[in-house]
């Protein structure tokens, strides 16, 4: 009598060692979950700046730039051959480029050059 309940305390013991260690394996599972969807996608254009002037997105995310700004501007990439050229918008006017592949997108308002912004993309 007295071998078995010593036995079930040793079976006990096993049970609560992989118990615990499930419980301490558990959170490596969740923790690596993505934040690519919470990325900013607007871009406004409010007093002469970019805001964000820098953003970072998923590949195949569109960026949507508003011009919020009393004056016209435009969004023009800064590499050569140009990824992106939007036309003058005007107050409220929106313009939308789809960055498909992975990278770093300088760009700037022609008609302000001291505009700047970047997109990077994942
Ligand atoms: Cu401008």
């Amino acid at each position: 009598m007295k071998r078995r309940s010593v036995l079930i305390a040793g079976l006990a013991a096993v049970v609560m060692v992989a118990v615990v260690l499930l419980l301490a394996g558990s959170p490596n599972v969740t923790a690596n979950t993505q934040q690519a969807g919470s990325a900013a996608t607007e871009v406004k254009i409010d007093n002469f700046s970019f805001g964000p002037g820098t953003i970072t997105v998923a590949a195949g995310t569109t960026v949507t730039w508003t011009n919020r700004d009393d004056i016209p501007h435009t969004v023009v990439s800064t590499d050569d051959p140009k990824a992106f050229k939007s036309k003058v918008t005007d107050t409220d006017e929106k313009f939308s480029y789809t960055f498909a592949k992975p990278g770093t997108y300088p760009y700037f308002c022609s008609v302000h050059p001291k505009m700047t912004g970047k997109v990077i993309v994942q």
